[in-house]
């Protein structure tokens, strides 16, 4: 059996057993190792002077990871310069945010060329290699530049941008070009992988045969492969003891208010301020209804190094500061925003708590907060999600209210519906939901691009070395 290696902007060794203390990806990614023995290899998170392409082994629970230091300025330029200000914003539609610069593009290649250097001589002649998203797009290349033969497979977890607007990026022809070293690339949904090949095929000039795509004499596959969660996990979670404490604690506080909670990563492809925006409409609107809710807004920072995030941050300080000053009362608050995490369990209960599940990402490639909000609905009681219509989620969640999340009419007008919504209906979104979250689940996302980059998924195998 194929050993299979994964490689990752950063790595999660396995932490000790204690309830939901990591993420679903995370432990899927860790079975996978241990099923098919392999490496999981990235960077360390850790900085040093002068790179020296040394490696740290770690063993746990089954799982061997591999990392690396980087330098600095390999963390400015790569991580904080092209990754998230120029790959990040382009792939989320907001070239307004993106900056093309030399020195970032640079730093991208350096650090990639570091990692195929450094990986180079771990790889053994029948394993598969599984690169993981936009940190690594040309990683495939660098590997066969260095003689590596081997199957090597790139999953994207964040959309591809429209044609017209990758052509923005000065390296867009030549990123999409090292694509062809995969084999296999899978996306979200078919909405991003059309985009990927209308690039492909109208600006490279690339041939297409059903799902394979072929230039220059190399040809790859596409597949669409929606990341789900851990459900069992979850669920289980969600009724454990911390959950049903954090539940019991929500509701105390609650004072008989139905809740709106929102959870996403500080980021401004979340629509936090369209949110926020949305929800004042509902206020305005609906004077009658003021004092019978209030929303939580969970946002823990991230990327606080890259200044748009620093922008997105104090802009929503002051919007929800606003919004509870013009309505907030002595006894109530419109909004509570906190921007800090929780532990998964506790949100657990949160979701649970809440009537109403708020996820209205601009542009987002899956979003996995939509599904745990429904994992972790209590069935005989169940909430209501509100779901963006742009989130990769909703092409398997169609149950739930879709709504236009750049229009405030719409998100208000989808708060009325859902608190209006009879449990009948509840019900029966919330299973149609819960089918998809169930049987499509992070496992079956796992196995689903495994068997089809190792071609045990019954499709014609891609040869080895192709
Ligand atoms: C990228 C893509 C795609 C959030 N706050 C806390 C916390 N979280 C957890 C959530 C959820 C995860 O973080 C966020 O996942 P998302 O999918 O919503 O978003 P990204 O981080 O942008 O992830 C996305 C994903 O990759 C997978 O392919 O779905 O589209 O952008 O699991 O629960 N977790 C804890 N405390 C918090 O306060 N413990």
């Amino acid at each position: 059996m194929s050993r299979l290696i994964i490689i990752s902007n950063r790595v999660s060794a396995p932490k000790e057993s204690h309830s939901g203390a990591q993420g679903g990806l995370a432990v899927a990614l860790q079975a996978a190792i241990r099923e098919f023995g392999g490496i999981w290899f990235g960077w360390s998170g850790e900085t040093v002077d002068h790179f020296t392409g040394h490696i740290h082994f770690q063993r746990a629970q089954g799982v061997t990871t591999a990392t690396l230091d980087l330098e600095e300025q390999d963390i400015e330029e790569y991580y904080n310069g092209y990754a998230n200000r120029t790959l990040w914003p382009l792939f989320h539609y907001r070239i307004d945010l993106a900056e093309y610069e030399r020195g970032f593009a640079g730093g991208y290649k350096r650090v990639n060329e570091r990692f195929a250097d450094t990986l180079r001589p771990l790889v053994e002649k029948d394993d598969v290699l599984w690169v993981q998203d936009y940190h690594m797009f040309p990683l495939g290349q660098e590997l066969r530049d260095r003689g590596c033969k081997n199957r090597i497979g790139f999953f994207l977890h964040i959309p591809w941008p429209p044609s017209r607007l990758l052509a923005t990026l000065p390296e867009a022809e030549a990123l999409v070009e090292t694509m062809f070293a995969y084999d296999l690339v899978g996306f979200h949904t078919k909405e991003w992988l059309d985009s990927f090949r209308h690039y492909a095929t109208h600006e490279l000039g690339a041939e297409e045969e059903g799902d394979a795509l072929t230039f220059k004499g190399r040809t790859l596959r596409l597949i669409v492969a929606p990341i789900g969660i851990d459900t069992k996990e979850f669920v289980e979670g969600a009724n454990g003891p911390k959950a049903r404490l954090a539940l019991r604690n929500m509701r105390d506080s609650a004072v008989g208010r139905d809740m709106i909670v929102g959870v996403d990563r500080l980021d401004y492809s979340k629509g936090l301020e369209e949110r926020f925006h949305g929800y004042e409409r509902f206020l305005s609107e609906h004077p009658e209804e003021r004092k019978e809710v209030f929303m939580l807004q969970i946002a823990p920072p991230s990327r606080g190094a890259v200044e748009s995030y620093q922008k997105i941050r104090t802009k929503l300080e002051g919007l929800s500061g606003q919004i509870n000053g013009a309505y907030a009362d002595v006894d109530w608050v419109p909004i509570r925003y906190v921007n800090r995490g929780y532990p998964r369990d506790v949100l657990a209960g949160i979701y649970r708590a809440a009537r109403i599940g708020l996820v209205t990402p601009l542009r987002d490639g899956m979003n996995l907060v939509a599904k745990e909000y429904v994992a972790a609905q209590d069935p005989e009681d169940p909430g209501v999600l509100i779901l963006s219509r742009f989130a990769g989620a909703a092409a398997q969640l169609k149950e739930a209210v879709l709504v236009n999340p750049f229009s405030a009419d719409e998100v208000s007008d989808a708060i009325m519906q859902a608190l209006r919504m009879d449990l009948g209906e509840r019900k029966r979104r919330w299973r149609a939901m819960m089918d998809n979250i169930e049987q499509e689940d992070v496992v079956w996302w796992r196995k689903l691009f495994t068997d089809a980059l190792m071609g045990t998924d019954g499709s014609t195998p891609i040869p080895a070395d192709n």
